[in-house]
């Protein structure tokens, strides 16, 4: 009997005699795995810059890293499906969006819980996570890699700080302000006060400049990227959210994955979302400036007022009915070290 060796069992043969021991994964070009990254963000967006920069070449001997922004691959709040049904294998998702699925991730999108870059980190690798990790890849085949930092959200508006100063939230009454789709995302928008309309990112500048919204809440670093501020004139710094996104990842593909392919995989995703976190950060720290120059008014509203309305809104809802016992505590603790 001719036993008939394909190239691919050739490989494994020889991959698995340590003869192409050399190449980590064994992966001959045409044997790479192609990693479409489905996000709604920019380019040149910093958790865009840093998985392209980053994580990109660092898997690159036995993956090819193909990224797709501005929601051009799948629309914003679809890409978590998209994964789990194998049309794309990463994303930059939210805890909103795996909110839609697990209603216990809104725990990581409600006002005021999260207090820094630091604590979302100190919580995603914490073990109260591991529920949640877990769910994700047994029930929706995705694998949550690293977390990234978005940024301190803040409510920003058409309406000159002369026409509209916001002090508290009472101010925000009446004010229709953009929110993402979600039910989480609409519901910290009532908590602020306001009048929430859903709309997806890649909309939000057309509907300010043409007055469809009268405001929008982002990072900083977000209303520059993309050019919110040529279309609004003030921003509250009511750092409602101290945002973050996963960097979410097929477990089909993962599973595929040699250990030393996952390791090189996992790495290279926490050093990109560390790179685009320090960016962020240094980003938020030097744009007031530069907004305040483009003639916004940039200012601190009450903070307190917000903060205890926005947490009382939470209190008896249906997310906080979601949440298992004692996370939200240990969350808080987390954020006191
Ligand atoms: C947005 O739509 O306002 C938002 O900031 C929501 C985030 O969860 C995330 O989806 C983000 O958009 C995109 O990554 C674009 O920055």
């Amino acid at each position: 009997m001719i036993t008939t060796f394909t190239r691919r069992a050739a490989v494994t043969a020889l991959v698995a005699t340590g003869v192409l021991a050399g190449s980590v994964g064994g992966a001959l070009a045409e044997d790479k795995i192609t990693l479409r990254m489905a996000a709604s963000a920019s380019e040149t967006d910093q958790r865009s810059v840093a998985l392209a920069e980053v994580f990109g070449p660092a898997v690159a001997e036995f993956a090819d890293y193909e990224p797709h922004y501005n929601s051009t691959l799948f629309a914003q709040g679809t890409e978590l499906e998209a994964i789990s049904r194998g049309n794309a294998e990463m994303s930059i998702a939210s805890a909103q969006e795996l909110a839609q699925f697990f209603p216990e991730f809104s725990i990581f999108a409600t006002g005021y819980v999260h207090q820094d870059a630091a604590h979302q980190v100190a919580v995603f690798n914490d073990p109260l996570m591991e529920p949640f990790k877990q769910k994700a890849e047994e029930e929706l085949g995705v694998k949550l890699l690293s977390v990234m930092y978005l940024g301190r959200r803040h409510v920003n508006l058409r309406q000159s700080k002369d026409e509209l100063t916001v002090t508290t939230p009472a101010d925000l009454a009446g004010v229709n302000l953009r929110m993402p789709g979600t039910d989480a995302w609409q519901y910290l928008g009532k908590a602020l006060g306001a009048s929430p309309t859903p709309m997806a990112f890649a909309e939000v500048y057309t509907a300010l400049s043409t007055g469809a919204v009268d405001g929008q809440d982002n990072p900083l670093p977000t209303v520059v990227d993309m050019k919110f501020y040529e279309v609004t004139k003030q921003i509250a710094l009511t750092s409602h959210l101290v945002d973050l996104n996963y960097i979410a990842f097929s477990k089909e593909v993962w599973d595929k994955m040699t250990p030393e392919q996952q390791a090189i995989v996992q790495k290279a995703a926490d050093d990109a979302a560390e790179a685009g976190r320090q960016k962020q950060l240094q980003l938020e720290g030097e744009l007031v400036a530069f907004l305040e120059e483009q003639g916004l008014a940039v200012y601190e509203p009450d903070l307190a007022a917000f903060r205890e309305h926005v947490q009382a809104q939470y209190v008896g809802s249906e997310f906080a009915a979601s949440w298992p016992d004692g996370v939200l505590e240990q969350i808080n603790a987390l954020g006191a070290k």
